[in-house]
């Protein structure tokens, strides 16, 4: 993946998390709404039939002790006391009285004689009562009531038409009423009334459901051929929809703000160098640049550096850069690993033509650590054909820090016929006398005392000290960084064997290396 892929890729998944946490908070909301509305209707339908539930209630008790008195005239003065008592102890009637020939001839409120005509019955039900379902009263009118007889007695109850559906609503267009449950003839009710409604209770005892338009319960008398349903329309849904997202919405907003932050990070962490260190190894994007190794007594060239190189992206990455993240990550080794086999594999036929050309290869700490380094590099010279002594291994002060393990691996390294150099020799801080406790073979004189060669600076006088004292440790020089004539003829003069510089090459592919090398012996 390139780093501009994964970065489109990161922010179109950041822009995702923002946007899907808002979509299902807004989602959420209109689902929340339906099931809020849905307990909301299914606890008013049950209201509604609880209140009809007792209103049928208080009518039977009050046509039972009515009956019970077997009054040979219903309307006499101890009857209408009667009335009056039953009418004070139930709640939810207004008056009981009796009917006859379509006319409340008396009530609780007295004798009416002929004043109040009913008319006819809507319907008698199964039990024997014949119900009026809106009658209105000369003395109270514009309101209309609900008058139940007992069609056998003439004994009547009468209720506000509205009385089961006295229920607290929170909005005007809620539609609710009572229907004969075997039926579904519809008793009383306010509002919109859908037969399907009634319906879709089948067998159940209650049901409610959201039929795209209202929001509907239904619920039907355990006690009554009755059933009570609310339905509320589905317009309400939208704007508590809208309520509740405007709640939701910001949260989820959030909530996608710390998803696309934490896909960032990842994106970042995945565009990280260790992790780009990690698929560059997968995926083969090294490759190794070698600079020549000057023999100063003759100018031929003895052998080359190898300098590792990283291709990412169509941009060459500095080793200065990544080794380092490399050493920090955990990943050096497989990165020695990669240029001892990047070397193995082109340089093979070079050394072999050429078996007094070697090839330095530079390494770290950690490989001074390891303890199968040794073994790795015995299997990858013997895979390759190359003989161990066309190899130089080039190890940083760094590296020889851990001395005892260190001191090993190199005293098996030497046994093993490879040779080892001390790298950037004088920018460490290992003591001298610590440096003469290995057994070396080259030491490499660094780049910054080189570039002191001809200069006043009191520093000058350094490479004079480093140059005898590898010479009393019985170590070959070389010269790192070699720039100008004028440095090498110093060099040369001072008893240094080997230099390397822009001044003899740069570093090079390995087969303007070979082409070079050929030139020069052809
Ligand atoms: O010429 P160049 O920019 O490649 O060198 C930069 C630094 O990277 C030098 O200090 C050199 O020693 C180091 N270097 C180059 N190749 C390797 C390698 O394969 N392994 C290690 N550990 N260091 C390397
Ligand atoms: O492993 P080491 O630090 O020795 O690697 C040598 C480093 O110095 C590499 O980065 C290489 O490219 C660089 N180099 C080699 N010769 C010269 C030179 O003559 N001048 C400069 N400025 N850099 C050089
Ligand atoms: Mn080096």
């Amino acid at each position: 993946m390139s780093r501009r892929t994964a970065i489109v890729i990161a922010l179109v998944t950041g822009l995702a998390a923002i946007a899907l946490p808002i979509m299902v908070a807004l989602h959420l909301a209109r689902e929340g709404s339906v099931e809020e509305e849905m307990a909301r209707v299914a606890l008013l339908a049950g209201e509604v039939l609880q209140r009809s539930d007792r209103i049928s209630d208080q009518m039977g008790t009050a046509f039972i002790r009515l009956r019970a008195t077997e009054a040979a005239t219903p309307c006499s003065a101890e009857n209408i006391a009667l009335m009056r008592q039953i009418d004070m102890i139930s709640s939810l009637l207004q008056a009981v009285g009796y009917v006859d020939a379509d006319r409340l001839v008396c009530s609780s409120l007295g004798r009416h004689g002929e004043r109040f005509p009913i008319g006819p019955p809507d319907h008698v039900d199964a039990t024997g009562i014949a119900m009026r379902a809106s009658v209105e009263l000369s003395i109270t009118p514009g309101v209309a009531f609900t008058i139940a007889a007992d069609a056998a007695s003439g004994y009547a109850a009468i209720v506000h038409r509205d009385a089961p559906l006295d229920v607290p609503l929170r909005r005007p267009d809620v539609s609710l009423g009572v229907v004969t449950a075997s039926t579904g003839e519809p008793i009383l009710g306010r509002g919109e009334f859908r037969p399907e409604w009634i319906e879709a209770l089948g067998d159940a005892h209650d049901t409610v459901f959201f039929d795209g338009r209202h929001v509907v319960a239904v619920a039907r008398s355990r006690f009554y051929d009755h059933a009570a349903y609310v339905a509320a329309p589905a317009a309400y849904l939208t704007e508590s929809a809208r309520a509740l997202a405007m709640v939701l919405a910001p949260v989820g907003g959030i909530a996608g703000l710390l998803l696309a932050f934490a896909v960032f990070a990842l994106a970042r962490q995945q565009l990280s160098l260790p992790a780009m260190l990690r698929s560059g190894l997968r995926r083969n994007e090294f490759f190794v640049h070698y600079q020549p190794i000057v023999e100063l007594e003759t100018a031929r060239w003895v052998g080359a550096e190898a300098l590792v190189r990283w291709r990412r992206d169509g941009e060459t990455v500095r080793p200065d850069l990544f080794i380092p993240e490399a050493e920090e990550a955990g990943l050096i080794r497989r990165v020695t690993q990669r240029v001892m086999e990047l070397v193995a594999g082109e340089a093979a036929g070079l050394l072999r033509r050429n078996p007094h050309f070697h090839i330095g290869i530079n390494l770290s700490s950690e490989d001074l650590q390891a303890p199968d380094m040794v073994d790795n590099l015995r299997d990858t010279l013997r895979d390759a054909g190359i003989a161990p002594a066309s190899l130089l291994l080039e190890a940083t002060e760094r590296g020889f820090l851990k001395a005892d393990s260190s001191r090993q691996i190199v005293r098996d390294l030497r046994a093993l016929g490879v040779s080892v150099a001390i790298d950037d020799f004088g920018t460490g801080y290992s003591s001298l006398s610590y440096l003469t406790t290995f057994e070396l073979d080259y030491l490499k004189i660094d780049k910054s005392f080189v570039d002191t060669i001809g200069q006043e600076a009191a520093t000058s006088q350094v490479i004079v000290h480093i140059i005898a004292m590898a010479r009393a440790l019985g170590l070959a020089m070389i010269a790192e960084g070699v720039e100008t004539e004028a440095q090498a003829r110093f060099l040369k003069e001072n008893g240094v064997q080997y230099a390397q510089g822009w001044f003899y090459a740069r570093p090079m592919p390995f087969a303007e290396l070979t082409r070079l090398l050929e030139e020069s012996e052809g």
